[in-house]
């Protein structure tokens, strides 16, 4: 089963560059960069990859983003994640990439910018792979900050297709960033919101309304609300799931506890990704399999859940 899902042409749509940084790439970076780690080897950071929530997560993310410094960096970490994307037959793929994670520890905008901008090129032209990257804003800082990451942004405005909203959702709803969503479309861009992971039902309606995102990242709390299930079913709002990521973060206890395959029979437009590969233990094929060895996904769910995200594509 799992040549056969990987085989699969399917598109990724939820997906952080800075968390595809594996263990063995954040140490040659941090070597390369003379970074002391916190961590003697490899093995002692996956050992820490023990997460209760999506906070301690993230804590863990933005730590070891760190080791990424020069446009190099950034070049190398994109480009290993479209190899993997080569490898799982992943034919389109749409990343998020958070400046203000790299701008507020003195990383220069355009350093970041230009290293995944290039590595997506490449991935266009020498693996076929077509991509459009989301600009997403870090919920926990203020609005204020969004606005200035997005006047950063425009000079580079044709490197975007759409924004996004992503970290600690808890205590952060959507309505926080109705202004400067409100601004990003103006200017052209799409988008799209983190809602409905850690966050209540309340949190999709907030990001469908106020943000008017077209798709939603994660959003399986959206089935503890049957009118925005039905919302999301007469309107074919993509749902972006994370199955492996929602696991690993206890959203469920379990895998045989997720309502991908209930939504999915629903007639929800839900996609399969892989949100933070590196930390989430497995890449876009490993989530289906998942779903075959714990809720005894079919290859014709398979088949619809793939062909969902290759109609879910947003970026041309
Ligand atoms: C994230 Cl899993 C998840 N949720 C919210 N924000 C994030 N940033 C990176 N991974
Ligand atoms: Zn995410």
């Amino acid at each position: 089963m799992y040549d056969w899902l990987n085989a699969l042409p399917k598109a990724e749509l939820h997906l952080h560059l800075e968390g595809s940084l594996e263990p063995e790439l954040l140490f040659r970076l941090a070597e390369r960069n003379k970074i002391a780690l916190p961590w003697d080897n490899v093995d002692a950071l996956r050992s820490a990859y023990n997460f209760g929530n999506l906070q301690e997560f993230l804590d863990l993310y933005y730590a070891g983003a760190d080791v990424l410094r020069t446009e190099q960096d950034f070049y190398d970490l994109t480009w290993a994640y479209l190899q993997k994307c080569e490898e799982q037959n992943v034919v389109h793929t749409e990343p998020f990439y958070d400046p203000q994670t790299h701008t507020d520890r003195g990383i220069p905008f355009e350093v970041a910018m230009r290293g995944i901008s290039g590595a997506l090129a490449d991935g266009r032209e020498l693996l076929g792979i077509s991509s459009g990257l989301i600009l997403s804003f870090l919920r926990h800082l203020p609005e204020e900050a969004a606005f200035k990451t997005l006047e950063q942004a425009m000079p580079f405005r044709d490197a975007f297709f759409a924004v996004g909203l992503d970290s600690s959702e808890m205590g952060h709803p959507p309505s926080k960033f109705e202004r400067v969503f409100a601004k990003a479309r103006a200017e052209g861009f799409l988008a799209v919101a983190h809602a409905g992971e850690e966050g209540p039902p309340e949190y999709i309606w907030e990001a469908l309304d106020l943000l008017k995102v077209s798709r939603i990242d994660h959003g399986v709390r959206a089935s503890e609300d049957p009118k925005l299930i039905q919302r999301l079913i007469d309107e074919q709002i993509p749902l972006t799931v994370c199955p492996l990521s929602n696991t690993k973060l206890c959203v469920f206890d379990d895998m045989s506890q997720h309502n991908i395959l209930q939504m999915l029979e629903q007639g929800v437009k839900v996609t399969v990704n892989s949100d933070d590969p590196a930390y989430f233990g497995g890449y876009v094929t490993e989530n289906y399999m998942a779903l075959h060895e714990s809720l005894g996904m079919t290859e014709d769910q398979a088949r619809r859940l793939a062909q969902n995200s290759l109609d879910a594509r947003l970026a041309k």
